[in-house]
């Protein structure tokens, strides 16, 4: 039976869509999980969002336990958590790293991930419109794994 995959999202990112329209868009978190939910058609998701590092290492943990794939953006803990770079790289399925924005265009401070290098993919600089691409990136990830299983 195929479990769901989790989508968590870091610090600030529950004031989505309400500053910096330039970089982030305008498009809400709620609108993101709707999106996410959308583009799942029917496969099962846990969307969440946290400013408070511990609750997104006690999530991959459950992750760990309950899910299928991870999404994962780690907002500016993407920079400096060395915690979460290792309790991702303990998750045994396939995990996104995804940015709003291109960080790699963005000033140096935001060009190194501690996330990048224990991921399987990266999406980044697409927009919001990048979750539910990596929804269906990820649905895609699993059913190859669950094929060579
Ligand atoms: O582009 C992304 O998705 C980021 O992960 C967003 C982080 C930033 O630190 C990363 O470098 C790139 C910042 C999120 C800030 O949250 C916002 C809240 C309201 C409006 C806009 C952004």
């Amino acid at each position: 039976m195929s479990k769901p995959i989790y989508i968590l999202n870091g610090p600030n990112l529950n004031r989505l869509g309400t500053r910096e329209p330039d970089i982030y868009g305008r498009t809400t978190l709620t609108e993101v999980e709707a999106m996410c939910r959308d583009a799942a058609s029917g496969q099962d998701i846990i969307f969440r969002q946290s400013n408070r590092e511990y609750e997104i290492i006690d999530w991959v943990h459950e992750a760990i336990d309950e899910g299928d794939g991870i999404i994962i953006n780690p907002a500016a803990f993407t920079f400096t958590s060395m915690a979460i770079m290792d309790a991702l790289k303990m998750f045994p399925g396939p995990i996104i790293e995804l940015h709003i924005s291109n960080i790699h265009r963005r000033e140096p401070i935001y060009h190194k991930s501690y996330m990048s290098p224990v991921v399987t993919a990266v999406v980044a600089g697409l927009g919001t419109e990048g979750y539910p691409i990596a929804v269906r990136a990820m649905i895609n990830m699993i059913a190859k794994a669950a094929t060579n299983a």
